[in-house]
């Protein structure tokens, strides 16, 4: 065993949300959240966003893998796996279960007591997301989402109870996830989960989501500065979700529309950690007209509340050109280029690009922006397992994956200075998938028994990922 270059404190574990995994969605006074109307969908066909709970609908996140009822057991195996961290959401709906009560449900808040006390007991950290595509639905119902500022005040009232109530149970927070999924305002599905918005006739999509989504920086200041009164301890984070797009060629052009598509994804980092709407978003408002509302107060929550580290979640690099000859996939309101495959990296069954040196070149683009912590709170490879005789699972490839992306990880630590908090690879136990809402597209080092269409008996088995990330925690990456 060498020794990696990681600090001794570094946070290995692994990362889930609430919705993904719980289950339970009627259980303990909880409401209905925007995952519980979403039905499964599978590669290539999107997951239905239904009004309302339909009697003849089959919703995956309704029963997930249970874990409601089963987090004793599993955290066991998370004990037993060395996990030091663990990243899960809060649901929103089991506090305020319709999000604009006075008062939180107190089962629901005691149902996360019990598991961070289980947690802690098992010698791990709970890492906290206190928006993880989970927004009660009544809040869509009612207000249209973030659309509507009237729910910053219900996010930060939201915030203000569970970090008052765990505030010497939970010491890493983040406010939204993967807030800059929903950058390009063409994607209905990311507006749905980010945000709570449903477009209507007359929208102009892009301008909708840069009002929703300023109204969640403005919402995540405002958290951050309350966090700093409840525990000076605390420390508070962004979670970005980054893709890299690499210029396609070294066509001037293309270098130049990487710089255009990346900086729709900064613009989210960038008031996160700088407190400042920056001057290429501020132009692009005035160039198309854009009547965003802000005013001086929350220009000034946003310099004030600026983040402590850089969550963020990496999976996969993609590539832009200008050049006409390739085929791509067009770019809302940038008809001169296109997103194209890399012939330079191979691609998972879900099309994911696989590109670990694209990690190590993120972290040294975020560290030397930001010049803040970073920590990598998603990173993994969805794929079919398959269940073989004697309980096996043999799942080299996600093995390759991650330790290809642990190596890169490293490097960036060890020769380029990077300043990492911890990594939470994606899924340490099966879920269901965010994007399909399958079973099947598996990111777990621990197997569930359950298959797409909701059948299984729900058993957990240990992957053979899972004794080969045993060794990586126990030497500190000194093995890879
Ligand atoms: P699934 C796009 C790019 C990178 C991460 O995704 C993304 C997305 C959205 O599709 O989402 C995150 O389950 C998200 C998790 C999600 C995970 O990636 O679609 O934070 O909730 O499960 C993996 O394969």
């Amino acid at each position: 065993m060498t020794n990696s270059g990681l600090p001794e404190n570094f946070l290995w574990g692994g990362a889930v949300a609430a919705h993904q995994i719980e289950g339970g969605w009627q259980e303990g006074g909880k409401g209905v959240s925007i995952a519980d109307v979403m039905t499964a969908g599978r590669h290539q066909v999107s997951r239905k966003i239904t009004q309302g709970v339909q009697k003849d609908e089959y919703y995956p996140n309704h029963e997930a893998i249970d874990f409601y009822h089963r987090y004793k057991e599993d955290i066991q195996l998370f004990k037993e796996l060395g996990l030091k961290a663990f990243r899960t959401s809060i649901a929103w709906s089991r506090i305020f279960p319709k999000g604009d009560e006075e008062e939180p449900n107190e089962e629901g808040l005691r149902f996360y007591d019990d598991l961070f006390d289980e947690l802690l007991e098992n010698g791990i950290e709970p890492v906290i997301t206190l928006s993880h595509f989970e927004i009660p639905y009544h809040l869509y119902e009612t207000y249209g989402g973030f659309r509507n500022k009237k729910l910053i005040d219900f996010f930060v009232r939201y915030s203000e109870v569970v970090m008052k109530r765990y505030k010497n149970k939970v010491k890493y927070w983040m406010t939204f996830n993967e807030i800059n999924n929903q950058a390009d305002g063409q994607h209905d599905l990311h507006a749905w989960t980010n945000s709570a918005i449903i477009f209507e006739e007359g929208d102009n999509k892009e301008e909708v989501i840069y009002q929703a989504g300023l109204n969640e920086l403005i919402a995540s200041a405002k958290v951050v500065q309350l966090a700093r009164e409840i525990n000076p301890e605390f420390q508070v984070g962004c979670m970005m979700a980054y893709v890299p797009v690499y210029p396609y060629s070294c066509k001037p052009e293309d270098m130049m529309a990487s710089v255009k598509v990346m900086n729709r994804r900064f613009f989210y980092s960038d008031v996160h950690a700088r407190g400042e709407i920056p001057s290429y978003i501020l132009n692009e408002w005035e160039q198309k007209g854009y009547a965003i509302d802000f005013n001086c107060e929350d220009l000034a929550a946003l310099k004030a509340g600026t983040v402590d580290f850089i969550g963020f979640s990496y999976y996969m690099s993609t590539a832009v050109t200008t050049l006409e000859e390739k085929k791509g996939f067009d770019i809302p309101d940038f008809p001169e280029a296109k997103i194209v495959s890399n012939p330079y990296v191979s691609a998972s069954d879900w099309d994911w690009q696989i590109d670990p040196v694209g990690l190590r070149y993120m972290m040294n683009v975020l560290y030397q922006r930001y010049n803040l912590p970073l920590f990598i709170v998603e990173n993994g490879f969805g794929a079919y397992d398959k269940l073989e005789s004697g309980d096996k699972i043999h799942d080299p490839y996600r093995v390759d994956y991650l330790s290809k992306h642990i190596h890169e990880m490293i490097n960036a630590v060890a020769e380029d200075g990077v300043e990492l908090l911890g990594y939470t690879p994606w899924g340490v136990i099966d879920i269901v998938s965010f994007g399909t809402g399958e079973m099947e597209k598996r990111y777990g080092m621990i197997y569930v028994d359950k298959d797409n269409q909701g059948e299984g008996t729900l058993r957990r088995i240990k992957k053979d990922s899972f004794d080969w990330y045993q060794q990586v925690i126990a030497t500190n990456g000194g093995n890879i």
